[in-house]
């Protein structure tokens, strides 16, 4: 177990990445240490739990004030196809949730936070392929400007006021353990749960859509190493750009096909298309290498076979 000081809050703790979270971080800094929350009070008894809407303010300083908190994951945001379709709500939450719990970590000295950011604050005008850390972003959905904003509210928070703030751009996230939600990349997951179920998908991505994606145990480790990062090594602080490797869904169909050959895909696209058609097909994860050692393990392979395992038993051989 790590030695960690004061506790550490987590917001949106019941989502894809913060249930998952909350597990590792609980293993690594103990369950007296660690306050999972989120809009509904987290069922988990494996911590402390609480309501938290991050959109209030007095809340978020209350709660980091009187629990003694010295370590913010702040996770709770409105992702990208359902930003589109609550462009206000995605708002108030990711901005307003962001500024809330910046200002809440400022007014107590000490205090680390980190915070998730995205592939979605690129934008058309990207290059597409490798993509660098520095370069146009000009997001044109809600998550992805609001995810924007807080990667520079983040570093204005550093430069103004010394907060250590920490951030990266996740691509898609794979994962069997808690649905995610309202995502662009999410159709890799239904996919892979329609696979394991025996049943066939119908992709609202055209099979030529390639993004950047990470298996959850990559970006929970990559997570936990950003965290744990001595500040004096972080050139870069809100930014960092990582991934393990890219597909389209007909690489995942054909990869699933190569365990399960009954399986088939027809393509639908629908309104998440024009998301994905601004995003990335790849990203330089060197600075994230370099400044904190990030790396990632499982190939996109190993993560089909690893979900469908997990999913459902695979046919025998
Ligand atoms: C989404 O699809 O909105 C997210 C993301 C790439 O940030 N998974």
């Amino acid at each position: 177990m790590q030695q960690a000081h004061g506790k550490l809050l987590i917001t949106g703790s019941s989502g894809q990445i913060g249930t998952e979270l909350t597990g590792t971080l609980v293993e690594r800094y103990g369950a007296d240490r660690v306050i999972a929350t989120d809009i509904s009070k987290p069922g988990r008894k494996d911590c402390n739990t609480a309501a938290l809407d991050v959109t209030e303010a007095d809340s978020v300083k209350n709660i980091v004030k009187k629990e003694g908190v010295t370590t913010i994951v702040h996770l709770a945001a409105i992702l990208s196809a359902k930003g589109e379709k609550t462009p206000d709500f995605a708002f108030d939450v990711n901005v307003n949730g962001m500024r809330n719990v910046l200002s809440a970590a400022a007014a107590v000295s000490g205090v680390k936070l980190f915070f998730p950011s995205t592939i979605g604050i690129f934008g058309a005008d990207t290059p597409r392929d490798n993509v660098p850390i520095e370069t146009i972003t000009r997001p044109t959905t809600m998550y992805g400007i609001t995810k924007l904003f807080c990667e520079q509210l983040g570093e204005y928070y550093f430069r103004r006021y010394g907060l250590d703030v920490r951030g990266l751009r996740l691509p898609g996230i794979v994962s069997y353990k808690t649905p995610p939600g309202g995502g662009t990349t999410d159709y890799s997951i239904e996919m892979l749960r329609a696979a394991a179920g025996g049943e066939n998908y119908t992709c609202f991505l055209k099979k030529e859509t390639m993004l950047p994606m990470m298996y959850m145990p990559d970006a929970l480790g990559a997570i936990v190493k950003l965290l744990e990062a001595p500040s004096s090594a972080l050139v870069h602080r809100t930014n960092f750009n990582v991934m393990a490797f890219s597909f389209c869904p007909s690489d995942l169909e054909n990869e699933i096909r190569k365990i399960n050959p009954g399986f088939s895909v027809s393509y639908a696209p629908d309104e998440r298309q024009e998301i994905a058609d601004t995003w990335p097909r790849s990203l330089d994860s060197s600075a994230a290498a370099r400044e904190w050692g990030f790396s990632a393990k499982y190939t996109l392979s190993e993560m089909v076979r690893d979900m469908l395992m997990n999913l459902a038993p695979l046919p025998e051989k």
